[in-house]
C-alpha cells in the first residue's frame, strides 16, 4: 500500500482492512500497483495481484506483468542500497558463515542468465470446491522472466557444505504483517538435490533490468519449476541445514497437500501432510483474450505456454468441443531447462455460435492436466485444471 500511494503510511497499523485510501479512491482501477498498472489486484495487505492470462503472451514475461505476492510487508523501497546490501551464508551445515555484497557475488562467480518458470503453489485456487481460503487467484499467479545472477550452489561450494547437510533456506528483509519484527513472514527453502542444480539462481537482474522492488529487488533466490515461495525476495540470509528447513510457512498446512488423495473438506492429520515439491503439468491460452468474437469461416490462430514443474512439455493439444476431441499443437522446445514452452494451434469453427477452447499439456512422464480441478487440498494448491476461454463465432 505504501508502494501504491508513494510514501510511507505512519498509521498504517489502524486502516481498517480492505480500506482503499483516499488518494487512490478517485483512480479508474480501485488500487493499482505502480509498474503493475494491468495487473489485478487480489488483496492490498499484504499486496497480490495476478497477470490476465491474455497478458501473458510475451515468450519472456515483461516486469510489468509479472505477478506479485507477498505474504508480509516488504522492505520499503527508499531503505534498499544495493550497494550496501549483503547476503550472509550460514547454518549448522555451512562450513562457514561468509557475507556477501552484491558487487562480491558479481565479481567472485560466474554469471548465469537462464528463463526460469515461476508459479504460485496456491495459483488456481479459486476453482476448488469447498473453497480454500487464501488468495483466490484465477490463471495468472505465473511467470517466466529471464533472471540473471549467480548459481546457488557456486556459492554454497565456495562457504563449504558439510556432509550432513539435507536442505536450504532463505530469510528476506520484508517484514511480519502483525508489526513483530520477531516473526519471518515466510522462511521457506529446497531440498540440496533442488538448491545444486545449475539453474538454481541468486539472482540480481530480471529481464537485464534490476529486478522490480514488488518481485524481490536487490536480490533473490530463483528456484523454477517448484511453487514460487521456495524463491525467497528481498534476499538476506541462505541457511544450510541438516534437517528440512523448519522456517514460516514450512509446516502445517501451508505448502503441504496430502500425502495421499482425500475427499474434499476433510481433516487431514499433519503427519499426512507433504511438502510440495515439483509443480504438476500446466499450460495457459494466451491468445486470444477470452470472449472475443470471430468471424465464422476464417481460422482462428490461439497460442499460449505450457511448462511442468522440473520436466518438460511433451505435447499440448487443442479441443474446440469441449474435450471430446483434440488437436495437437505445435509445441517449442524450451528457451533452457525450467523455462515454460511455447505452443500454437490454428482452429476452425464448423458453424456461428458459442465456443470454448481448452487446452492440454502432457508432461515428459506422459503425465496430462486434467480437465477438471484435481485432488482437493487444504489450502487449494497445484490445481493444473485445463484453462480455457471462451469465443463467440458470427
Ligand atoms: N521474502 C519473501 N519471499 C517470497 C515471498 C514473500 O512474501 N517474502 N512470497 C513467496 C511466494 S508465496 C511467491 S508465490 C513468490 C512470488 O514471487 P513474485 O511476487 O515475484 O511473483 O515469492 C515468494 N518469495
Ligand atoms: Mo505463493
Amino acid at each position: 500500500m505504501s508502494a501504491a500511494v508513494g510514501a510511507t503510511i505512519p498509521f498504517a497499523h489502524l486502516m481498517p482492512g480492505g480500506l482503499i485510501p483516499a488518494a487512490l479512491a478517485q483512480a479508474t482501477a480501485p488500487f493499482a500497483l505502480p509498474g503493475k498498472e494491468d495487473l489485478i489486484v487480489l488483496n492490498d495487505r499484504p499486496v497480490n495481484a495476478e497477470t490476465p492470462a491474455h497478458l501473458l503472451d510475451d515468450r519472456i514475461t515483461p516486469a510489468k506483468y509479472l505477478f506479485v505476492r507477498n505474504n508480509g510487508v516488504p522492505p520499503f523501497a527508499a531503505n534498499i542500497d544495493p550497494a550496501t546490501w549483503t547476503l550472509e551464508v550460514s547454518g549448522e551445515s555451512a562450513a562457514r558463515t561468509m557475507s556477501f555484497t552484491i558487487a562480491d557475488l558479481k565479481r567472485l562467480f560466474r554469471h548465469y542468465t537462464y528463463q526460469l518458470q515461476i508459479e504460485c503453489g496456491g495459483n488456481g485456487r479459486g476453482e476448488f470446491v469447498p473453497p480454500a481460503s487464501g488468495n483466490q487467484w484465477a490463471v495468472g499467479a505465473v511467470g517466466c522472466p529471464e533472471w540473471t545472477g549467480v548459481r546457488l550452489k557456486d556459492v554454497l561450494e565456495h562457504v563449504g557444505i558439510r556432509d550432513d547437510a539435507v536442505y536450504i533456506g532463505y530469510y528476506g528483509a520484508d517484514t511480519h504483517a502483525s508489526g513483530d519484527t520477531s516473526k519471518a513472514t515466510i522462511s521457506r527453502g529446497v531440498p540440496m538435490s533442488k538448491a545444486l542444480e545449475n539453474e538454481s539462481l541468486i539472482a540480481w537482474a530480471m529481464n537485464g533490468e534490476d529486478i522490480p522492488h514488488m518481485n524481490g529487488h536487490p536480490l533473490r533466490l530463483v528456484c523454477g519449476g517448484w511453487p514460487a515461495s521456495v524463491s525467497g525476495k528481498w534476499l538476506k540470509q541462505i541457511v544450510v541445514r541438516n534437517q528440512v528447513h523448519d522456517g514460516e510457512k514450512m509446516g502445517g498446512a501451508s505448502y503441504r497437500v496430502p500425502c495421499k488423495p482425500v475427499a474434499p473438506g476433510s481433516e487431514v492429520p499433519d503427519e499426512d501432510m507433504c511438502i510440495i515439491e515439483s509443480m504438476p503439468v500446466k499450460s495457459v491460452i494466451t491468445y486470444p483474450k477470452s470472449g472475443i468474437e470471430h468471424a465464422l469461416g476464417g481460422r482462428l490462430g490461439v497460442r499460449g505456454h505450457a511448462w511442468a514443474g522440473d520436466l518438460s512439455v511433451k505435447a499440448v493439444h487443442v479441443s474446440t468441443d469441449f474435450g471430446a476431441t483434440w488437436q495437437k499443437a505445435r509445441l517449442e522446445k524450451p528457451a533452457n531447462r525450467l523455462a515454460w514452452q511455447h505452443w500454437n494451434a490454428e482452429l476452425d469453427f464448423p458453424e456461428a455460435g458459442y465456443y470454448e477452447i481448452w487446452a492440454r499439456a502432457t508432461d515428459s512422464r506422459g503425465h496430462a492436466q486434467p480437465m477438471v480441478v484435481p485432488g482437493w487440498n487444504p489450502r487449494g494448491y497445484l490445481n493444473n485444471a485445463c484453462h480455457r476461454i471462451a469465443v463467440q463465432v458470427a
